[in-house]
């Protein structure tokens, strides 16, 4: 940066080669003139005489910087110092309005350290103690200006400066990211760390304000790891501490982003940049389901689900920030699912075992248990879910491939039970009848979660192998004895 100062040519109020002026006298103009035409003989005894006379310049060697602030911003995130590096526009003008410089010719702002000697006295003065935004006239006499040489041709000897100053931005180069908290939420009690994937949404300005780049322009969170070198080293530091749903302010000096030539035509080089951040969730790649339990029915539960199981639950389902999702309450009856058969998400299914019935829970689900990188209809890559969930039933599952089991042990002459008219046949509507019948006594139970009358017709087109229409004693044959294993007898 020093070498960028030193680059700019130009009375740009930079300190001269030349020693500065010591406040010798100036002449007086107006007498000098009056003088030599009187002694050339053009002036008659007894004349008036009538001057008009323009001062261009007056000082006095007990003079100092005269500033005057035009405009300063309400908010002054910090003021100029000795050392610091400073970015600005200004206008130069003789005091008597003469133009002599600005440095809206050169495209970018004049860009320099303050009171290390690259500018001129009075400059290095007048600056002290600017906000960003803010605007201010500095006087500057001549002894601690260009002095009895003046520069070149447009700054002439002994003259005093007036330098409109706009400040653009100031940083130091020993300046440390800066976090302000602007928002937390209350019950914090997580916060980022390096190697979290963070969604968050973000505006970026300059230090005079104005916006470089906003996520919200994409309607898109912006989302990455954190603290792992993808994004500039200000916000990796800067976004660590964090907390969900926290608004934090992070000031980034240029060394700790785009350093002195910025990056595209949005960040001039030696910018500081002021990130608000909203943080929407983030997590952790090792991250489990994170359950809380909210309440629990009173009466003791012996049983709690297990994969297998058929349970019935409603639920809540929304991100981190509050955006709704999905409620199960919009619909007539609850969710159902066996859990462990990969119905359900992978996070859900596994916070949904270990409920009793009539038990509440919270789920705090990552990504990789959800929708994932890419998210689904309505949930966005990468995000974290938070589920309220509440069990409402709960059923024993039937082992796999299986639709129907007897508590005990199967009735010893089955075909003849199914035969109720002993012809010798078994249609559906006996086979029907029959196993309807042995539910409604409690001998036996269907896989839950179906329509009966499916899993009947079902299991009846098992047995009928010959698809005639009818079941006879050679087709009819238990699971488990196919199956040659010594679990309970099913059909
Ligand atoms: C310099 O002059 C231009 C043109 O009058 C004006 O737009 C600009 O605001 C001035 N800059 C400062 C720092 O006063
Ligand atoms: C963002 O969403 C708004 C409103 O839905 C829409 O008008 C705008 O075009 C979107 N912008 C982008 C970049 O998708
Ligand atoms: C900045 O740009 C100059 C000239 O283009 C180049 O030499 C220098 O390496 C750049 N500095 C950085 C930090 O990229
Ligand atoms: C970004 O700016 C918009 C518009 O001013 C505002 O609604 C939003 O809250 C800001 N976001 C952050 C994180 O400050
Ligand atoms: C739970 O277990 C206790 C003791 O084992 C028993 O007395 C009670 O009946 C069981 N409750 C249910 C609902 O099965
Ligand atoms: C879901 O939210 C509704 C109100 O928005 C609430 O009445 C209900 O108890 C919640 N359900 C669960 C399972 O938390
Ligand atoms: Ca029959
Ligand atoms: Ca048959």
């Amino acid at each position: 940066m020093q070498e960028t100062s030193r680059q700019k040519q130009g009375p740009q109020g930079q300190k001269p080669d030349a020693q500065r002026g010591r406040g010798t006298h100036p002449r007086s103009h107006c007498i000098c003139s009056a003088g030599c035409i009187a002694a050339a003989g053009l002036i008659p005894p007894d004349a008036t005489l009538y001057f008009d006379v323009v001062l261009l310049d007056v000082w006095n060697k007990a003079d100092t910087v005269q500033v005057s602030t035009l405009l300063r911003p309400p908010h002054c995130p910090r003021m100029v110092q000795d050392s610091d590096f400073v970015r600005y526009h200004y206008n130069g003008t003789l005091l008597d309005g003469t133009a002599f410089d600005t440095s809206y010719s050169s495209g970018g702002t004049y860009d320099t350290y303050v009171g290390s000697g690259w500018l001129i006295k009075g400059m290095d003065q007048g600056l002290l103690g600017m906000c960003p935004g803010e605007r201010r006239k500095i006087i500057i006499p001549p002894f601690l200006a260009y002095g009895e040489k003046g520069y070149g041709t447009v700054i002439p000897a002994h003259a005093s400066l007036v330098f409109h100053v706009l400040l653009i931005d100031v940083h130091n180069p020993k300046d440390t990211v800066q976090l302000e908290t602007l928002e937390l939420p209350p019950g914090c009690v997580r916060r980022a760390v390096a190697g979290d994937f963070m969604r968050y949404h973000y505006n970026g300005s300059l230090m005079d304000g104005t916006l470089f780049d906003s996520s919200y322009s994409r309607n898109h969170t912006y989302n990455t790891y954190v603290g792992q070198g993808y994004i500039i080293p200000g916000m990796d530091q800067g976004l660590q501490g964090a907390c969900v749903g926290e608004r934090r302010r992070i000031t980034i000096p240029p060394h700790l982003a785009y350093g002195e030539n910025g990056t595209g035509d949005k960040i001039p080089g030696s910018a500081v940049l002021v990130f608000d951040v909203h943080v929407i969730d983030f997590h952790n790649p090792a991250d489990p389901v994170e359950v809380t339990t909210l309440s629990r029915p009173p009466e003791p539960c012996n049983e709690t689900a297990k994969p297998g199981d058929f349970v019935r639950y409603h639920y809540n389902c929304s991100l981190l920030d509050g955006t709704r999702l999905f409620s199960s309450h919009d619909y007539e009856v609850p969710q159902e699912a066996t859990l462990g058969a990969n119905k359900v998400i992978e996070g859900l299914d596994e916070g949904l075992q270990g409920m009793c019935v009539g038990e509440r829970r919270q789920l705090v689900v990552p990504p990789h248990l959800a929708h994932g990188e890419s998210g689904a209809r309505g949930v966005p890559g990468s995000a974290v879910l938070l589920f309220e969930v509440e069990l409402v039933s709960r059923e024993e599952g039937l082992p796999a491939g299986y639709l129907f089991v007897w508590h005990e042990d199967p009735p010893a002459n089955l075909f003849e039970d199914l035969d109720l008219n002993k012809d010798g046949e078994v249609p559906p509507e006996e086979f029907s009848t029959f196993i309807k019948a042995q539910v409604s006594e409690g001998k036996g139970r269907l896989m839950p979660g179906q329509d009966p009358e499916k899993i009947i017709g079902d299991m009846f087109q098992n047995q009928d192998r010959n698809q005639d229409g009818k079941i006879t004693a050679e087709e009819l044959k238990l699971k488990s004895d196919e199956d040659q294993e010594r679990v309970h007898e099913e059909l």
